[in-house]
């Protein structure tokens, strides 16, 4: 392999300091910046939804309203779960880390279409800056927009969901653009079954956005037809159906959760390799699994419509093709798993993440089977089951994810090492923090607590207190955690070198932080043991 690193002294050129002016920045089409503009921006856009979150669980610490209406509890769950779904995790994983590593993993210059990749950014920028002022206008629908509410409050639902509708955009062309570089772009020897598992994760997640989102889109501006020019779609007394809006709107928002996590798959089957020194176990399976679970995504929408008068025959079809989901994400777990075992196990930052999203996301799976199953979820539907089941998988999952990337790649990210005690103390406030926040709500929800409530009664007091501290104890350690790699990144002089953990992948063959290029030369992968995914020198016990 020659990835044409050799000899490369540190204060070389590299992305970061080659142009510095900001123009350089906002107009850049160098696939690692636009990644970096991304993970700030959302980032921003975590910070905010976070804030909302604590004001939330604040009010909820106490039986008894504190400090604020009923209407304002519905506009802070809708700021909160519109700007966490739309603002923060559906960009998420690929386009901050896919956009950084993408290219770099498959040994290329840049994705296929670098001006594509910023006009996706610009058109971010666009929706979020529209979805700003329909969240302050304000608008409490929920970030579901159900019908007929949606088509009758005062609120500013036109705004919020044209908003959704630009970001939809920004969405699509991500997807299209990776998809045509995994095709198009890899180097030579990087065949299909060498390519890493979080590539893999990255193209089964970038069919999901193309394939979709469009079907989101068509259904707001349906939405915003009916709001503006009076046209029945969804609203009864217009002769609409709004079962007909659920149908559209979960046939696009269940697959979305797998936009959220098959990344997060990724980055775990990357890390767990690395820090286990071993080939992944059953590679294949792992890859094929992705594509499986991208595929089921778009059978099972209508398990969030159980209870809602759809006929029985559907109901138990719904139900049963959801525990298929279960299939390829079990797979993963398995091979993950087996990869551990009999490994040489560190566990530094990343490895805490990982294994962290592993566990979480074992509850999120075995919740959801709950919820699948007939039965049960005529009661637990709108429950706080279902907020702690979904907590668990796109914030223990996704954002987990996220984190353990941040980490992962932090040192080829910014070429400097963060403070690894930090780091850890930041994994277990997290940890903790996540579990007391959520795990007690799966048992109020047993118990009949509601979704969407800005109060309850006395009975539920003592668990929602303690799920109120636990959020608190999980912003600081979100606190922490970002502080440290953002103090790391502008104060630490400790330089991380090329390669700190003797991976094998293409991205850590060049230097820290990459040249502009990626590459000095382009490299070649053959005659090299690269099927196992993410293998790492000394590896396969
Ligand atoms: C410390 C972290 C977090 C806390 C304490 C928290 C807390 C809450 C609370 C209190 C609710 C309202 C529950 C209700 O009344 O039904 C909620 C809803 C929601 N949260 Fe979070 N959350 C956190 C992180 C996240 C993250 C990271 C995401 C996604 C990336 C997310 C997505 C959502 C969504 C989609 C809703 C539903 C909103 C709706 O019902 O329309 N949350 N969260
Ligand atoms: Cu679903």
């Amino acid at each position: 392999m020659s990835a044409g690193a050799e000899g490369v002294e540190h204060g070389e050129k590299n992305y970061l300091n080659h142009e510095t002016t900001i123009w350089s920045w906002l107009t850049t089409v160098d696939h690692k910046r636009i990644g970096l503009m991304y993970l700030f921006t959302i980032t921003a856009f975590f910070i905010i939804g976070g804030l909302a979150a604590l004001t939330m669980r604040l009010e909820l610490a106490r039986s008894g309203p504190d400090f604020m209406t009923p209407d304002q509890y519905n506009i802070l769950f809708t700021l909160h779960g519109a700007i966490m779904i739309f603002l923060f995790i559906v960009p998420g994983i690929p386009a901050t880390m896919g956009n950084f590593l993408l290219p770099l993993m498959i040994g290329a210059k840049d994705v296929a279409f670098p001006r594509l990749n910023l006009l996706s950014y610009y058109v971010y920028v666009v929706g979020a800056a529209m979805a700003v002022v329909a969240l302050l206008n304000p608008i409490d629908t929920g970030w579901t927009f159900y019908a007929p509410y949606s088509t009758q409050t005062k609120s500013a639902v036109i705004l919020m969901t044209g908003a959704a509708f630009v970001l939809g955009f920004s969405s699509i062309l991500t997807g299209l653009n990776f998809v045509v570089t995994v095709h198009r772009l890899r180097c030579p020897g990087m065949h299909w079954d060498r390519l890493p598992v979080f590539v893999w994760a990255l193209y089964a997640t970038a069919v999901i956005q193309t394939l979709a989102t469009p079907v989101v889109g068509i259904t707001l501006l349906l939405l915003i037809m009916e709001r503006w020019l009076g046209v029945g779609v969804f609203d009864p007394a217009m002769g609409g159906d709004p079962v007909l809006y659920e149908h559209f709107f979960w046939f696009y928002s269940h697959p979305v959760v797998y936009i959220m996590v098959l990344p997060a798959f990724g980055v775990v089957g990357e890390i767990i390799p690395v820090f286990s020194r071993k080939p992944l176990f059953g590679y294949k399976m792992v890859c094929y699994a992705s594509l499986a679970i991208a595929l089921v995504g778009f059978l099972v929408w209508a398990h969030h419509m159980l209870v809602a008068g759809i006929s029985d025959p559907s109901a138990i079809y719904f139900s049963v093709i959801t525990f298929g989901v279960a299939i390829p994400t079990a797979v993963k777990v398995f091979n993950w798993v087996s990869t551990m075992y009999k490994g040489s196990i560190s566990f530094d930052t990343p490895m805490l993440y990982a294994m962290a999203f592993v566990f979480l996301f074992m509850i999120a799976g075995t919740t959801g089977i709950y919820l699948a199953t007939l039965a049960v979820d005529v009661f637990y539907h709108d429950t706080y089951f279902v907020v702690a089941h979904f907590h668990y998988t796109i914030q223990g999952g996704a954002v987990i994810g996220l984190i353990a990337a941040l980490h992962f790649w932090f040192p080829k990210m910014t070429g400097k090492m963060y403070n690894e005690a930090i780091a850890k103390v930041a994994f277990v406030l997290v940890f903790v923090g996540f579990n007391l926040t959520f795990l007690p709500q799966f048992v109020l929800g047993m118990q009949g607590m509601p979704r969407r409530y800005f109060d309850y009664l006395p009975e539920f007091e003592e668990l929602h207190m303690i799920s109120s501290f636990g959020a608190v104890i999980n912003g600081f350690g979100y606190t922490f955690a970002l502080v440290n790699l953002l103090g790391a990144w502008i104060f630490s002089r400790r330089k991380a070198t090329e390669n700190p953990y003797n991976s094998l992948s293409l991205e850590w063959q060049t230097q820290s932080p990459p040249i502009h290029e990626n590459f000095r030369e382009t490299p070649t992968v053959d005659d090299y043991p690269y099927a196992y995914g993410t293998p790492v020198e000394g590896g396969g016990h």
